[in-house]
């Protein structure tokens, strides 16, 4: 199984058969492209909404990318036919859609670029894909290496789906001034207004190389004729037709002839992607093809672009895979989310606030211009809308149209990672305007007060017991069924307000009290720190009244009053988030904590992690909603569905369980150990792994292959604070690092608030606690007291080796 290797930022996968379905990412500002290591493709770009360049060959619906993709013969990509022109043999390149066995593949996933090495026939080809900063365009080009002591001559033939574009309009040609070719489309529409709207769309779809072609061909159905994808008909003549399409599926296959020398290297380069009109491809082609040195600059732009998210730290422990994935993977999928916002013009709020909290380490500055534009829509009352607006055009859609009852939760804990980790009090006296409404005068106020106003809101949106209403859904989207007619309650989203108030309660003590306060200001706010912690108590003791059943925490209680997630229920007996926010809010006592730990591990923890709820639904349940439709074990209906494991992580971290809090991180990642179930290589985590462990194990563990997830913000916070112990907390640095018992050492490299960090934590068995030396002296506190810009503290911490103090996961 020697299929995978991690070097440096890059991770490759040398068989194209192992993990079939393993795909990688690049992004920019305008467009996200999912790779998959035979040569399937999905790619989005907006304009702003997202749209495609290139499509199925069938009328497609409009969706999201999809969990566990399935790839088809006729699925989008990008192929290379290749013709040895002496023998007549054939193949393509990386895989599909021939499937000819190759005598070497290579896929390797850059942190900026794709890249695949293939030998055949005593030749190189290297395929390389990247993107531009700004711009909607692939980047290809196609190297080749003749190995061979005999000149010889190939056929090289680029074939890019473009696919079905509109019912309405849907041609190609080949375009002689551009030497490439362009297919036409027209949007479908229906509504008159909608004509002058679209008329700013992207319509068409090119394909130019650097080279003129010998022979093309953009007519699909002629191109494959009888053959088929696999072996298209075309390509049994000496010359593609020089076919357009007219009304008919558009294609871009291109032939060029290669005459190589022994040792001979020849480069092709093609760009790809939608366009207005012929004269902005005209632009781009002088831009990127007249020279070959413009795409080396471009490219070299791209991954400039790409390595502003490298982050703020760096790890070397006893565990090289983990080191890979923290140094290079986490902060640039962090960066993803955080920079671009999942390229929607609707965030949801909590998704657009945790993405923003994951900006922390990389660009500080980003999540606190977010979080003032969350605060910037929040309504009077405190409410929080469910999606935020980025453009002016911007409207909420799908999802964000069904209230959700938790968006409130999430501002003060991205706020509380932001003042910890930049100590900017300064955000919290700066004046934000709330949602402008038809009816009110406008309304600022300092973030302060939108903040206390926001927790009053989680504490007035309760009933009679106290308990949060949930009415559509709230960390949970699909769970739309449990409140819907106004009375069911979230045990969860109850805790995860007790816990959100007791965060903002931190930030006002640490870096609010401490401002300049008039002594009426501060007696005020004193008082609303008390009235908030006891609401905190409050809703732990209703949460722990109501909702507790002697061995872990329901889900909540349905609007006809029935206590779900609890023992007597056959399916969804337990859920994950609520014990994992009983830990965080303190409504679990130690002894609590302990029984529930111990559900979890017999309940719900898995090879491949801990689920979010066993057993998963086979059926709908009208009093929980859609989730229980989901299939068992996917997404949110049972599966590792990581971002809640995460949560769990980090709640062990904040309960000293170092050892289980690891092996929540370590699970995350896709391993060698486990390929052949998750199918995933380890350069993202994916937002779940398959659950319903018991129900199908066969399943089990395979990726969602989706990179879209709240996880990573969460995971870097739970490396940084919680692994590493390097936790800011008003003008200091705290020190705690929590090692897992089997790691003797851990060195960190961490840039905070200006100044370097060098960590070095050694266990020792000849102490019995802990010693920090901060730049040779003992620190008595375990912290850098008033840390200074432009310092460099070298930090050593001994920790004393200790016992395991819980059962580990056995499974
Ligand atoms: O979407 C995510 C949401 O983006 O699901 C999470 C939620 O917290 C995130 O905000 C948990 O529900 O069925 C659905 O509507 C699902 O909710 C999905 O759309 C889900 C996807 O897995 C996207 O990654």
């Amino acid at each position: 199984t020697n299929t995978i290797k991690n070097d440096l930022a890059r991770t490759e996968l040398f068989s194209p058969l192992t993990m079939s379905s393993a795909t990688t990412f690049l992004w920019n500002s305008k467009m996200v492209a999912q790779i998959n290591c035979r040569g399937y493709m999905t790619s989005q770009f907006m304009q702003p909404e997202p749209s495609k360049y290139s499509y199925a060959p069938n009328l497609e619906a409009k969706t999201f990318i999809q969990p566990e993709q399935p790839y088809y013969a006729d699925h989008p990509g990008r192929f290379f036919y290749i013709k040895n022109e002496e023998t007549g043999e054939m193949f393509s390149a990386p895989y599909e859609p021939m499937r000819v066995e190759l005598d070497s593949f290579c896929f390797s996933a850059g942190t900026s670029d794709v890249k695949w090495i293939i030998n055949k026939w005593g030749i190189e080809f290297t395929i390389t894909l990247s993107l531009t900063k700004d711009l909607v365009v692939e980047l290809w080009s196609v190297e080749v290496v003749n190995g061979n002591s005999k000149a010889l001559s190939v056929s090289i033939y680029p074939c890019f789906s473009i696919g079905y574009m509109s019912w309405m309009s849907q041609s190609a040609d080949f375009n002689a001034e551009l030497s490439g070719i362009v297919a036409t489309s027209v949007t479908p529409y229906q509504k008159v207004e909608d004509y002058f709207k679209n008329q700013e769309l992207k319509d068409l779809t090119y394909m130019v190389a650097d080279q003129v072609p010998d022979s093309w061909c953009c007519n699909l159905l002629t191109f494959r004729g009888e053959g088929g994808m696999h072996n298209p008909s075309m390509l049994q003549e000496t010359r593609l037709e020089n076919k357009p399409a007219c009304y008919e599926t558009p294609v871009g296959v291109q032939q060029f002839k290669q005459h190589l020398l022994p040792n001979e290297k020849q480069n092709l380069n093609i760009i790809f992607g939608p366009a207005k009109n012929v004269e902005e491809i005209k632009t781009l082609k002088a831009k990127l093809l007249a020279k070959p040195e413009q795409f080396k600059d471009v490219r070299q732009d791209y991954s400039d672009y790409i390595n502003k998210g490298k982050g703020t730290l760096s790890i070397t422990s006893p565990d090289a895979d983990f080191d890979h994935y923290v140094n290079h993977w986490l902060p640039r999928q962090v960066f993803y989310h955080g920079d671009v916002n999942r390229l929607s013009t609707d965030p949801q709020t909590r998704n657009f606030l945790q993405d923003a909290m994951g900006m922390i380490y990389i660009a500080p500055a980003v999540t606190r211009e977010r979080l003032l534009l969350a605060l910037s829509q929040q309504k009077r009352s405190g409410a929080m809308p469910d999606g935020i607006l980025l453009t002016d055009e911007a409207e909420l859609k799908y999802i964000n149209q069904v209230p959700h009852t938790d968006h409130c939760v999430w501002l003060s804990i991205c706020l509380q990672a932001y003042l910890d980790e930049t100590g900017d009090s300064s955000i919290l006296s700066e004046q934000v305007a709330f949602e402008a409404t038809p009816d009110a005068e406008p309304e600022t106020a300092s973030v302060k007060v939108h903040l206390d106003r926001a927790m009053q809101w989680l504490l007035s949106a309760t009933d009679a017991r106290g308990l949060s209403y949930i009415e559509q859904g709230d960390w949970c989207d699909p769970m739309n069924m449990v409140g819907y007619k106004g009375k069911g309650v979230s045990a969860w989203l109850s805790l995860a307000s007790s816990y959100a108030i007791s965060c903002w309660n931190q930030v006002c003590e640490t870096y609010y009290l401490s401002s300049e306060l008039t002594n009426a200001e501060l007696s005020e706010s004193k008082k609303t720190i008390a009235e908030f912690a006891s609401a905190a108590d409050t809703l732990n003791l209703q949460v722990n009244k109501h909702c507790w059943n002697g061995d872990w925490f329901a889900r909540g209680i349905t609007d006809d009053g029935n206590v779900f997630g609890t023992k007597t229920d056959v399916e969804g007996r337990i859920f994950l988030n609520p014990q994992s926010w009983a830990m965080l809010s303190n409504a679990a006592s130690d002894s609590q904590y302990k029984l529930m730990n111990n559900q979890i591990f017999s309940q719900l923890a898995t090879p491949y992690g801990v689920t979010m709820l066993a057993p998963s639904f086979t059926q709908m349940r009208e009093d929980i909603g859609r989730v229980t439709q989901k299939s068992a074990g996917v997404s949110e209906n049972g599966s590792v569905y990581n971002h809640a494991a995460m949560f769990y992580g980090f709640a062990l971290y904040t309960k000293g369980q170092n050892d289980l809090a690891f092996d929540v991180l370590k699970r995350m990642l896709p391993s060698q150990q486990n390929a052949d179930a998750q199918g995933q290589l380890p350069v993202f985590v994916p937002n779940y792994y398959r659950g319903a462990y018991y129900q199908h194990p066969h399943h089990a563990g395979r990726s969602s292959h989706l990179f879209n997830t709240g996880t990573v913000a969460w995971y870097f916070r739970s490396v940084v604070e919680g692994l590493c112990g390097l936790k800011g907390c008003g003008n200091d640095l705290l020190i705690q690092p929590q090692l897992p018992s089997h790691w003797p050492t851990l060195k960190v490299q961490r840039e905070f608030r200006g100044a370097s960090i060098e960590l070095n934590v050694i266990k020792s068995d000849k102490i019995k606690d802990t010693v920090v030396t901060i730049n040779g002296e003992v620190s008595a506190q375990h912290k850098i007291c008033d840390v200074q810009a432009g310092q460099t503290y070298k930090v050593e911490v001994l920790l004393p080796l200790e016992k395991l103090s819980l059962p580990q996961l056995t499974i």
